[in-house]
């Protein structure tokens, strides 16, 4: 009688599954019976799965074990946002404790999808950590960090070079026992040489950024999580080009919280913050406490993330 077992899905092709058990990887499909239960969860990369083993063909997944937390983007199937009738969701990683948001500091670094990739972060209870990459390249990286810190109190920065071996030290306190990291971020950022970096040895396959517009080439095609040496688990992604916001609202709140402690300060507590005598948000932003640009970039992000639900509910 074949006992279930619990591995990690670890790399997943079209309907083949990559389960990390015991060290080994083992190739597996999901049982015949798996699509007709309601609310069957389809597993995704860093699910613990129940399967049985088959030690000489696929092994059989039966069931995805509860998650801790996943990370989700908005699916337009295809359409520009213009066009979309119905937003789907899409979870693209489950149970991880950091997610390393990486940005390169050669013409990569964008305030607002930083800003994004907070909000989504925040939303699943793990710890953002922005990693600004190519630090080698760049000769004002003080100022990108200081203003990633200004961003939200709640987001740890370090500035990197994979290349020459600045600032992995630093990186070391998040690489513990148990722990899982997943790396966020375009193409051509250095997200694969910066496992590379950190395992000591070629895992994933990079690829030079383009000359022309320092963009990537979509090198890493499939998520995957690896297991270093010392029990700790890195999911690498493929390039995104941009995480639009649905259910994020918490996490919106959390990366902007100054802005909601302000908004508890407002004589009216449903105060819209346009003309209402006693608005909190309205001193801040002439006194120059908050500034306006965040304070905008708020309201956009939270205005998508309505829009979105609306959409959602068609
Ligand atoms: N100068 C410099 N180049 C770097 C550094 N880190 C990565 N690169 C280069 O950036 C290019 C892209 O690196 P990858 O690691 O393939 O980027 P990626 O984020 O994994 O890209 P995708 O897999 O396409 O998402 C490669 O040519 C790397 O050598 C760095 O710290 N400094
Ligand atoms: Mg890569």
């Amino acid at each position: 009688m074949n006992q279930e077992k619990i591995g990690r899905i670890c790399e997943i092709q079209k309907n083949t599954f990559f389960i990390r058990y015991e060290c080994e990887e083992l190739k597996a499909k999901l049982k015949g019976s798996y699509g007709n239960k309601d609310n069957a969860i389809w597993p995704v990369v860093g699910d613990y799965v129940h399967f049985i083993y088959n030690p000489i063909g696929d092994s059989m997944i039966s069931s995805v074990c509860e998650r801790k937390n996943v990370l989700r983007r908005p699916d337009q199937s295809g359409h520009a946002i213009g066009y979309v009738k119905t937003m789907l969701e899409q979870v693209m990683v489950a149970n991880f404790d950091y997610v390393f948001i990486v940005t390169s500091l050669n013409g990569n670094f964008n305030h607002n999808r930083i800003a994004r990739y907070v909000g989504h972060t925040l939303e699943t209870g793990a710890i953002p950590v922005v990693v600004l990459t190519k630090s080698d390249l760049c000769n004002d990286v003080d100022s990108y960090v200081e203003e990633i810190k200004k961003l939200s109190d709640k987001v740890r920065v370090h500035a990197i070079s994979a290349l020459y071996n600045i600032g992995l030290q630093e990186l070391k306190q998040y690489f513990k026992e148990g722990k899982t990291i997943v790396l966020l971020g375009s193409s051509g950022v250095g997200k694969s040489t910066l496992v590379n970096a950190v395992a000591g040895k070629e895992i994933m396959k990079t690829s030079g950024i383009r000359e022309t517009d320092s963009k990537g080439r979509h090198t890493t095609t499939h998520r995957q999580l690896i297991e270093l040496p010392g029990g700790v688990t890195v999911i690498d992604t493929p390039g995104m080009r941009e995480i639009g916001m649905q259910n994020v609202e918490k996490g919106i709140d959390d990366t902007f919280s100054d802005i909601k402690e302000l908004e508890t300060q407002c004589r009216f507590h449903d105060c819209r913050h346009v003309t209402e005598p006693g608005c909190a948000i309205k001193a801040a932003l002439e006194s120059g406490q908050l500034a306006k640009d965040r304070y905008e970039l708020y309201c956009s992000l939270q205005k998508e993330n309505a829009h979105n639900a609306r959409l959602k509910k068609r």
